[in-house]
């Protein structure tokens, strides 16, 4: 194995007890930040009987409560904000549920943390103060965008601020200026890589692409590798705890993912949150260790992976995650918006036309181009506009362009026992309902 060079070689290559040293130190700045602060996570501490930083130790981590997606939502707008607002330089999220967004705020330092993270993670994919980086993550409210955008200034690169969209300036400007490092969503890259093979030309400079935000399999890193001539590692990140960069692969990493575990506490758990051993997957919990504007204590990611330590010898010293398996929970992540059903329900049924059986398809067949189509029953006579108001209605919603398909009353399946089945995932087989193999 060649070993990348450590853009940050005291916390990336720490030996592992002065890393639980400092882990632990920060641990109880954490806490003493979260008592202050007097909201939901120190009422909380105080009830598992913390009372200062003093009182917890990494090794017990595991005891003290956690906090997931629906606390967050709860605090919509201002967020569980753990400084003065005047401290609050921007803000970034994703979508939630009930129509809002999972708003995060960041302060000067959180900026500081997570363009150091994602220099490092660019780093370890191979970019050098030397790179060009075509990054064409979404700029805006997501995190994607100016997350790299962060760390490759403060890397020392050169940034492309391409954003999402007008693929042949895309195509252009990758043949132009001849950018090494690519950053999108897997499904962009593939859609790009095909575009730019449909049009006879090709990005002869690319070395190396960073993919992550939505999931992606081994089948489509091959694919990517293929379209683009590039590597593509895989990249993870949520925006509760910092955005991209929380974990990278990296070219030496032997397909794992580097967690940046001095910023980002990771522990695996098992449904009922017990531990699970290193290589067993287990929903991903985060400390957000130095967070300082919405520090959290133990967040339930809803994000299943296993954890593994360091690749045996090398220089690079932090613990490691797989690609992530799944999700606890039913949020899917199509083209890297998170959805979940019920915010679809929420708007189907909000429309009279609509009768409550209606079906939600997450269309995976192209890997590439992940769809959801949404199938709908009217109630009586609903016109012809049925499907265009719904798309519309969903859009605004979701923030997601959805296929909508009305078929005739009373066509979609009848459940007499049991659950309704309302979300199903196609990715090979036969139509769930036959109107959609159309
Ligand atoms: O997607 C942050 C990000 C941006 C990561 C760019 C990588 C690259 P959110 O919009 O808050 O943040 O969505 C977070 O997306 O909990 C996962 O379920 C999913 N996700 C993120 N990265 C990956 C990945 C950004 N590499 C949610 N593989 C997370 C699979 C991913 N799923």
């Amino acid at each position: 194995m060649t070993w990348v060079p450590l853009v940050d070689p005291e916390a990336e290559g720490a030996a592992p007890d002065v890393r639980r040293a400092l882990q632990q130190t920060r641990l109880r700045s954490l806490v003493d930040r979260l008592l202050a602060a007097e909201g939901l996570q120190a009422s909380r501490l105080r009830a598992a009987g913390v009372t200062a930083g003093a009182d917890v130790r990494l090794d017990e981590l595991a005891s003290l409560p956690t906090v997931s997606k629906p606390d967050l939502w709860e605090s919509y707008p201002r967020g569980m904000r753990a400084v003065p607002d005047d401290e609050i330089v921007c803000i970034h999220g994703s979508s939630g549920t009930g129509g809002r967004p999972t708003l995060i705020p960041y302060t000067p330092a959180d900026l500081d943390v997570w363009a150091e993270v994602m220099a490092r993670a660019l780093g370890g994919a191979g970019a050098t103060r030397g790179s060009v980086i075509h990054n064409a993550y979404g700029y805006g409210l997501f995190t994607g965008g100016l997350g790299v955008h962060h760390g490759g200034i403060r890397l020392g690169a050169t940034v492309l601020p391409l954003s999402g969209s007008m693929t042949e300036r895309q195509i252009r400007l990758l043949v132009d200026v001849g950018a090494d490092v690519l950053t999108c969503t897997p499904s962009y890259a593939i859609y790009l890589g095909e575009a730019m093979r449909a049009a006879g030309v090709s990005a002869p400079s690319l070395r190396v692409g960073l993919h992550g935000a939505e999931p992606w399999t081994d089948a489509m890193r091959v694919q990517i590798e293929s379209l683009l001539g590039l590597r593509a590692l895989d990249i993870y990140g949520l925006s509760e705890i910092i955005g991209p960069g929380v974990a990278c692969e990296s070219l030496d990493s032997d397909g794992m993912l580097n967690v940046a575990e001095d910023h980002f506490y990771v522990e695996a758990v098992a449904a009922d949150g017990s531990p699970v051993p290193d290589g067993t997957p287990g929903e991903l919990v985060f400390t957000t260790l130095t967070k300082t504007g919405m520090p959290l204590l133990r967040y339930r990611s809803g994000d299943v992976a296993s954890l593994a330590g360091p690749v045996e010898g090398s220089p690079r010293t932090l613990r490691r995650m797989s690609k992530l398996l799944g999700r606890t929970d039913d949020m899917l992540v199509v083209r890297g918006v998170n959805v979940y059903p019920t915010e679809i329900e929420a708007v189907l049924l909000a429309d009279r036309r609509v009768s409550p059986y209606y079906l939600i398809v997450e269309d995976r067949r192209e890997p590439a181009r992940p769809e959801l189509r949404v199938v709908v029953e009217p109630l009586a006579e609903s016109g012809s506009d049925l499907a265009r108001d719904l798309t519309v209605a969903l859009r605004e919603r979701l923030g997601l362009t959805c296929s909508l398909l009305v078929v005739a009353a009373g066509s979609l399946p009848r459940v007499e026992v049991g659950k309704a089945k309302r979300l199903v995932r196609w990715s090979t087989g036969p139509a769930p309902v036959p109107e959609l193999a159309t």
